[in-house]
């Protein structure tokens, strides 16, 4: 018996009382109490009020885990619960006979899948879509089921084709602390916000160990390193350093004790950035050597000095701008941790060099004011993007097995969650574009294509009216116009294009579809975008110039020229790889704009789900200050609506979750065959295809439970009657012997 699980009360008698006192209820007759719903098919009826006090009457409960048909939702309980994920429970759920009779827990979600790698009845590789608004828990999710299957998938002997002789498990959960160290901030939603998608694969043998892992990511929102919104603040690595630096690394890295950085705001007080000798042992288990470390530590702190550099406007065109006041300093110094020349450094951020005529002559012009400062965050973009990149691929190629030691993998999809703050722009763009993906992936998979193929298949079945996002999608992707291709558009044409200019063609040319929202409120030029999880503001000013996210030639010219080894091995001189931005510039083609980047990812990572069986887990924040205890109905509400709870569970509660081949089914129960006299049609008789195509098996969680119960009756009995055959033929022989011939 399971006891414990949500952390109520202490002991078991009082757990043990209610229990018997919900049996006695609903055996006289009486409703069970609302908390005691472990699935909400079971709420009676059906409605986004039933559902939510349900939710709400087990999260007062401290119940936060309910099963939703196909689907987990996980109430963020947003306080420490150390009982609810420690590992004697993980071993419980993995030894479980029915893990699903348990209560619900992302375990069950966890052990299901993993089982599901073995068995014939879906297909091999699985995926856990984690979803969920920001701060709705969707990163300590993910990385407490990394955590359950280290323990359930563990390899019993270290392996030792990796540099080092430790435990692959180990160094797959060291990736989580340094690639939030580098990717994640306090945001006003979430004092951890992952700032990049995450989607990682963890790979199984034929033994169903783990045996390595692969970490895709998805569009770090790199601006945030020159640029953070008023009460954000930077990626925490930056803090963690400026906080635990020893005395010597000080010295080294130039950052005296309560200097300010205008990279740096909101400095007070963050547990997450408190931990920055947890980040240095999990990079060091990664392979990355403390010297490597202190040099990334060194190039960090150079850009937060580079950060204060400033300009003032100049007088005269002709002249560069001059830096204000007291800022040579720090170009000063940026440029000695940066391994750069000085004077160089400055020149490239105040004077643009343009190639111009049929002899490519070279013209220098000084920028102006806005323009040094473009150049100087751009800068810092570039090293900062291509040091995360450089890591994970440190961390791929630690923790990755060769192709030739796995045979299947769980993949766990952890995205950003939709994003609506007073300022949107093409980062929260892409952010919501991919939740309408992930969420149009949910409805086509569980929503729309079951109904649609009960229908061919001639399952009686009533429809369930679902909020399709389709609409919403065609706004934002839709051929041949949409948002994203209008702003696209705008920058392959490289003509200046105000921020009026693209809400006035967006609007003109889109004007009559249904997601495109009333945009008569804001001042500034902006449009509104209808999504599934609510309607969001996006502001175009500066929109079309995020979305080309142009790099100057200079810039990278110049970092090819520092001395430093972290940035000679990022900017090598003479790549052997060139880089999207140098090939175009080279050719001369438009270079792949921020957005066709990330739809072409999304649709790569989508196809990849697609091959997958996936799981939910739909992760619900009860409110928006992070409190324990505190259930805020309005709020949950607009939530269960946006991520259509609802018709999910009525789908569920009345559909065929379980969707077998009919090969498979007959594999799977082909023992059952000595129940029933044979037919010509063989198990086919047992359970029939229906419909035209004749290929599936259609069953209810029912029909399962009842034939694993058959099979393994049958299991048993063939057992035991193969020990009994056993035994006569033992008994036998030994007859023989003592009666020699
Ligand atoms: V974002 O889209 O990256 O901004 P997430 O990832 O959905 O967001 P996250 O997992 O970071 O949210 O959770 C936010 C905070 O809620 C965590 O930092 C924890 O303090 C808290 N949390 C979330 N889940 C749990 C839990 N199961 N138990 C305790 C939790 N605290
Ligand atoms: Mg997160």
């Amino acid at each position: 018996m399971l006891q414990q699980v949500n952390g109520h009360s202490s002991g078991t008698d009082a757990q043990g009382r209610a229990s018997l006192k919900g049996d006695l209820q609903q055996f006289l007759g009486g409703e069970a109490p609302l908390h005691q719903l472990d699935d909400l098919t079971k709420v009676n009826p059906v409605t986004l009020e039933t559902v939510l006090r349900c939710l709400q009457a087990r999260y007062t409960e401290d119940i936060f885990y309910t099963n939703a048909g196909c689907t987990l939702v996980a109430l963020n309980p947003f306080k420490p619960i150390p009982q609810l994920y420690a590992p004697e429970l993980m071993q419980e759920y993995h030894a479980a006979p029915q893990p699903q009779k348990l209560k619900p827990h992302i375990f069950t979600v966890g052990e299901q899948t993993y089982r599901n790698v073995k068995s014939l009845i879906e297909p091999i590789n699985q995926s856990i879509v984690v979803s969920g608004e920001s701060g709705a828990g969707k990163t300590w999710t993910s990385r407490c089921l990394m955590k359950f299957y280290a323990v359930v998938a563990s390899s019993p002997a270290s392996c030792e084709n990796y540099k080092m002789a430790e435990r692959i498990e180990q160094r797959i959960l060291n990736s989580n602390p340094v690639m939030e160290a580098f990717g994640n901030a306090c945001t006003l939603r979430n004092n951890n916000s992952s700032r990049f998608g995450k989607f990682i694969q963890l790979q199984l043998n034929r033994a169903q160990q783990m045996t390595g892992a692969a970490v895709q990511t998805y569009l770090l929102e790199k601006t945030r390193v020159a640029c953070q919104a008023s009460s954000e603040r930077n990626f925490h690595i930056f803090y963690q350093i400026c906080k635990g630096a020893t005395k010597d690394e000080r010295l080294q890295w130039y950052l005296p004790e309560g200097a300010a950085f205008s990279w740096l705001p909101n400095p007070e007080n963050n547990l997450e950035e408190d931990c920055f000798e947890l980040t240095r042992e999990a990079m060091l288990h990664l392979g990355i050597d403390t010297p490597t470390q202190n040099n990334i530590f060194k190039v960090l702190a150079g850009l937060l000095h580079l950060g204060n550099v400033h300009f003032a406007d100049s007088e005269d065109e002709a002249q560069p701008c001059q830096l204000v006041d007291g800022t040579k300093v720090s170009v000063r110094t940026s440029a000695l941790l940066l391994q750069l020349a000085e004077d160089m450094l400055l020149e490239t951020i105040q004077i643009r060099t343009i190639k111009a005529g049929k002899q490519q002559q070279v013209f220098r012009k000084p920028c102006s004011r806005a323009e040094c400062d473009t150049r100087r965050d751009c800068l810092a973009k570039l090293i900062y993007a291509r040091l995360f990149d450089w890591l994970v691929s440190v961390i791929n190629s630690s923790i990755c097995a060769d192709s030739s030691s796995w045979t299947a993998f769980i993949g766990l999809l952890d995205v950003y969650g939709f994003e609506s703050f007073p300022d949107n722009s093409l980062e929260q763009l892409c952010i919501n574009y991919a939740n309408e993906k992930l969420q149009q992936h949910f409805v086509a998979h569980y929503l729309k294509a079951q109904q649609e193929e009960y229908a061919v298949e001639g399952l009686e079945w009533s429809f369930v009216n679902y909020q399709d996002n389709q609409t919403c999608l065609d706004l934002l992707e839709g051929s041949p116009i949409s948002i994203c291709s209008l702003i696209n558009e705008e920058c392959r044409l490289n003509r200046p294009s105000s921020a009026v200019q693209l809400q006035t063609r967006i609007e003109s040319a889109l004007g009559g579809k249904p997601c495109l929202g009333h945009n008569k409120l804001s001042r500034e030029p902006s449009f509104v975008v209808v999504h599934f999880a609510g309607p969001v503001r996006y502001h175009t000013e500066g929109l079309v110039e995020k979305n080309k996210d142009p790099v100057p030639p200079e810039l990278t010219g110049l970092l090819q020229q520092s001395q430093d080894p972290l940035l000679m091995m990022l900017f090598p001189a003479n790549p052997e790889e060139k880089t999207q931005e140098e090939l175009s510039a080279q050719s001369r083609a438009p270079a792949l704009t921020v957005v066709s980047k990330f739809k072409a990812s999304l649709e790569q990572l989508l196809q990849v789900l697609h091959s997958t069986t996936p799981h939910y887990i739909r992760c619900i924040k009860p409110n928006s200050q992070s409190k324990p205890q505190t259930f805020l109905q309005k709020e949950v509400l607009s939530q269960l609506e946006a991520c259509g709870l609802v018709e999910t569970i009525h789908i569920s509660a009345a559909g065929f979750p379980i969707r077998v081949s009919h090969q498979n089914f007959v594999e799977r129960y082909k023992l059952l065959r000595r129940l029933r006299p044979r037919t010509s049609s063989g198990l086919q008789g047992l359970c029939p295809a229906r419909g035209p195509s004749a290929v599936r098996s259609w069953l209810t969680r029912k029909h399962i439970r009842r034939l694993h119960k058959a099979a393994t009756v049958i299991k048993h009995a063939w057992h035991k009657w193969r020990i009994r055959m056993a035994c006569l033929a033992s008994k036998e022989l030994d007859a023989m012997e003592e009666k020699p011939m």
